[in-house]
């Protein structure tokens, strides 16, 4: 493959499209088993409508080493049986650092190094930094699509079976009063 030339990406903030774009990502309940506390609500949400969760578009820059990636992800409101909608989650597999930033709606990062916990909000303008050795996953803590560009190595892979096999410390659900409420990840 050619080297990659210096690129200007186009940003649109109402479509939330990059131009040029690589691949788009959509995660719909029926890709997320075992990732909700009531595992029967997203299998039968699953079953049912299948709805979209979440969708990730790349831009041109290939996740290979020493390159410097990134993506827009959008993650729909809405809560299954209490717990907002999120991303799977993942670890970094040799714990790159990451960042990213908020765009649009509200959400937040929740993080997990094993032993500890982390909460970031994240609204419009946030920069949220995911340190190495942190497992991550997004939340929309919100009422309108929750958007946020993602800067991360080309090389820092998805270890998406160390969440499963680790859970998250923590799970976000929706509070009394609309606001996120973390609970321990197996109650
Ligand atoms: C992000 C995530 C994206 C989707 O680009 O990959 O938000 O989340 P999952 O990969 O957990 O489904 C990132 O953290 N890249 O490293
Ligand atoms: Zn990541």
């Amino acid at each position: 493959t050619p080297p990659i030339m210096p690129m200007a990406i186009r940003f649109d903030h109402e479509q939330l499209t990059l131009a040029p774009a690589g691949p788009t990502l959509t995660r719909r309940m029926s890709d997320l088993e075992g990732l909700f506390r009531d595992e029967a609500a997203r299998a039968a949400a699953a079953a049912g409508e299948n709805p979209v969760v979440y969708t990730v578009t790349s831009s041109p820059v290939p996740e290979a080493n020493r390159e410097l990636p990134q993506s827009i992800t959008t993650i729909m409101p809405g809560t299954t049986s209490g717990e907002f909608w999120m991303t799977k989650g993942h670890q970094h597999p040799d714990h790159q650092g990451e960042i990213y930033l908020a765009i649009t709606g509200r959400g937040g990062i929740l993080m997990f190094d094993g032993e500890q916990t982390s909460w970031l909000e994240m609204l419009p303008g946030t920069i949220g930094y995911i340190p190495p050795g942190w497992a991550h996953r997004s939340v929309n803590t919100g009422t309108e699509p929750y958007a946020f560009l993602a800067v991360y190595p080309g090389g820092a892979g998805h270890d998406y079976d160390w969440v499963v096999e680790h859970g998250m410390g923590k799970r976000a659900f929706r509070g009394p009063d609309g606001s996120a409420l973390l609970r321990p990840f197996a109650e």
